[in-house]
């Protein structure tokens, strides 16, 4: 029997599932995992409330990983409290295994985050501390729970790290405790080749408490997890300096620790003596896949204390239940994920407005009947449009979270980021703004979110070159193209992993946000225009409710048409103006809204030839690159478009230049007929 203290014990034996995953994988992140395991051992057995048979429960503590190629620890982690099994563990890495190289969210196996690109986990965490306090306020302290968060030196470094930062220390989050695996190495070299900052500075001067630990040692892992909790006004910094590779041996006997090579490679690959460090962490080399039985005994008994927790928990849930009705109906729906019923025909759009406007029309509608969304803009409030919100509501600030609004400051990747952990806490409907060309900002969130199929939605104004005179900096040309390309992407569940939709006028865009809303199981893109555009001739919301299958007919041709044209957003208007010359000629022509090319694909094959029947020659307006409409368009027609960076000028004149005129339109659509 091992004379070491218990919590060694937990630690080793954290250590020792995690190298042998690794080696029995011939991949994976053994080395960083080591290091960590002394705290994620006294947090799991001490700190978190969760319940070891309902992982799910609404209340639980959260805990969301950073560096996702720490997999191995947290994994080993949750084997202790049988979230996970033995056998799971030893097809780490395999094909549909539970336990892939970055771990995938999964609730209800204590998997609260999909992490892997560095920087976004602990910024989740963000969003889900932001999502506590908003609940809390409206229900109670019954529901407080605390935001644990793992972060490591790469997720320090990345520049998310800033905006995550100042957030929560400015709205003075005491909920979110953040343990830093300060191990002074990262994937390639040491740390101290790339960076000499004061970290504890950094986030003291964003607001942070802050304290250093050894991160090895159990006891001072409790101080600080007993300092953070106890701290009532900000957030807690809690900088574990930890060893790399903790308990790691080479032939030799002598000790393999702080190596970089262990970072992302099975410890034999790197140098290290698998059997003689499987030896010093209490382990067996013909058997490593072991849970040792003081552990497994001391695991027996911490899940029974959590178990019961929870269960007095769900108590007093239930009593508080009891004494309000009505609060109650409200916490269940917030939290049911349903289609939030909104009655969209009797929302009133001025006609020929620019779609920016008309969203925030419908933002201010939401804004009066769905409280539990929350809608952020990254310092672009009053020109994306978002404030049709906020004029009903009021900003965050510390200690107050009555309101639904949050101010991200200039930080799209934050923002986008935040909304994310809130979508995973559960509970609300994150909104985020900015401008369509910064959505580039925010691509590596909108990704994440794709692939955890979370419902957030994205206002994207400044649609196309028509942004004018600020030039082709904020001119999106290629930005369509990109974002529709995660259209075609499938998320795990074998639907498009995101919904992208540029509505063509004023109604179309009460749709788009119909349709946003109703989708709840991927991320939703609105592009919006800046300028004004004219309504479809006859729009109705009613009419507009074509919209929802992707693409629809707005102008019928009389008769056979000779030619159908396509576009969305604002160049629908474009191609009827265009249409009104061909017409006079006796060209006879039919107009498609496209909305969302992505929801038009699956229609079923006779909705699509009957929108766009092969034999007809079709013609496509886009004012960006012209890939975004060619799969529709394919070898029977053309697409206008632009194939290069707009230019600083008034948007009539670039109309003009580039041709995005009604008479551009019949001289192409003359020419695609000659053909
Ligand atoms: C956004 C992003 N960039 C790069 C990587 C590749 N990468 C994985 S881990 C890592 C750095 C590892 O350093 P640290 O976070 O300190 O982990 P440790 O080596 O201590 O385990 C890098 C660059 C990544 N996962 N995400
Ligand atoms: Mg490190």
């Amino acid at each position: 029997m091992s004379n070491k203290r218990i919590e060694d014990r937990v630690a080793d034996n954290i250590r020792l599932l995690a190298i042998s995953m690794v080696e029995k994988a011939k991949s994976g992140h053994p080395g960083g995992a080591m290091g960590g395991a002394d705290f994620i051992n006294i947090l799991y057995s001490e700190y978190l409330n969760y319940d070891p048979n309902d992982l799910a429960w609404v209340n639980r503590d959260r805990f969301y990983l950073d560096p996702g190629h720490m997999s191995p620890m947290l994994y080993a982690q949750l084997v202790l409290i049988d979230a996970f099994s033995l056998d799971d563990i030893k097809e780490f890495r395999q094909w549909k295994s539970l336990t892939p190289g970055h771990p995938e969210v999964n609730f209800a196996r204590g998997i609260e985050n999909t992490s892997g690109p560095l920087g976004q986990g602990h910024t989740m965490a963000v969003g889900a501390a932001i999502t506590q306090k908003f609940l809390q306020e409206r229900f109670g302290d019954w529901t407080k729970h605390n935001i644990y968060t793992f972060i490591s030196d790469g997720g320090i470094q990345e520049e998310i790290s800033q905006g995550a930062g100042r957030i929560a220390g400015y709205l003075g989050l005491d909920n979110l405790i953040m343990f830093y695996d300060s191990n002074d190495i990262q994937l390639s070299t040491e740390t101290n080749v790339v960076t000499s900052e004061d970290t504890a500075k950094k986030y003291e001067s964003w607001g942070w408490s802050v304290m250093t630990i050894d991160g090895n040692n159990p006891d001072e892992i409790r101080k600080a997890l007993d300092a953070a909790n106890a701290e009532t006004e900000k957030p807690f910094l809690i900088i574990g300096k930890t060893i790399m590779g903790k308990g790691l041996l080479d032939e030799n006997g002598a000790s393999f620790e702080a190596k970089v090579s262990t970072h992302g490679q099975p410890i034999s690959a790197a140098g290290a003596s698998f059997a003689k460090s499987v030896e010093n962490l209490g382990g067996n080399p013909e058997n490593p896949f072991e849970i040792f039985e003081d552990v497994a005994e001391l695991y027996a008994k911490v899940k029974k204390e959590k178990s019961e927790y929870a269960q007095k928990r769900k108590a007093e849930q239930a009593e508080w239940e009891k004494a309000n009705p009505e609060l109650a109906a409200k916490w269940e729906k917030f939290f049911s994920n349903e289609v939030p019923e909104i009655d969209y025909s009797a929302i009133e759009q001025k006609p020929d407005t620019a779609t920016r406007v008309a969203s925030s029309t419908v933002l201010a509608t939401f804004a009066e009947q769905m409280e539990n969304m929350i809608v952020s803009s990254a310092d672009l409030a009053n020109s994306d449009k978002t404030d049709g919100f906020l004029k009903k509501t009021k900003s965050f600030t510390k200690g107050d979270f009555s309101g639904q609004f949050l101010q991200s400051g200039v930080a799209e990747l934050t923002m986008a980021s935040i909304a994310n952990g809130m979508a995973l806490h559960g509970g609300v409907i994150p909104v985020v703004g900015t401008f369509f060309v910064f959505s580039d900002y925010m691509k590596p969130a909108i990704r994440i979110a794709a692939l955890q199929e979370l419902p957030v939605k994205y206002v994207w104004t400044h649609d196309a070159f028509r942004v004018g005179e600020d030039g082709p900096t904020h001119q999106p040309i290629e930005q369509e193209a990109q974002i529709r390309l995660m259209e075609r992407v499938q998320n795990h569940s074998g639907k498009n992993s995101m919904l992208v939709v540029r509505p063509a006028d004023a109604n179309e865009t009460t749709v788009a946000w119909k349709m946003a809303m109703e989708n709840t199981n991927s991320p939703t893109g609105i592009i919006l225009s800046r300028q004004n555009v004219k309504n479809l001739p006859d729009s109705t919301y009613q009419k507009a409710l074509g919209a929802e299958r992707g693409a629809y007919v707005v102008k019928k041709a009389e008769g056979q048409p000779d030619v159908i044209m396509l576009a969305n957003g604002s160049e629908v208007s474009t191609l009827f103006a265009g249409a009104e010359l061909l017409e006079k000629e006796g060209i006879k022509t039919e107009i498609v809204s496209v909305i969302s090319e992505g929801i038009f694909n699956n229609q079923d094959e006779d909705y699509k030839k009957e929108i766009l029947p092969a034999n007809v020659p079709k013609f496509g307006l886009t004012a960006g690159l012209t890939v975004s409409l060619e799969s529709l368009v394919k070898d029977n027609g053309t697409v206008w478009g632009l194939n290069h960076f707009g230019y600083s000028a008034p948007f009539t004149k670039l109309d003009k230049e580039f041709g995005f005129n009604a008479e551009n339109v019949y001289n192409q659509v003359k020419l695609l007929l000659k053909k």
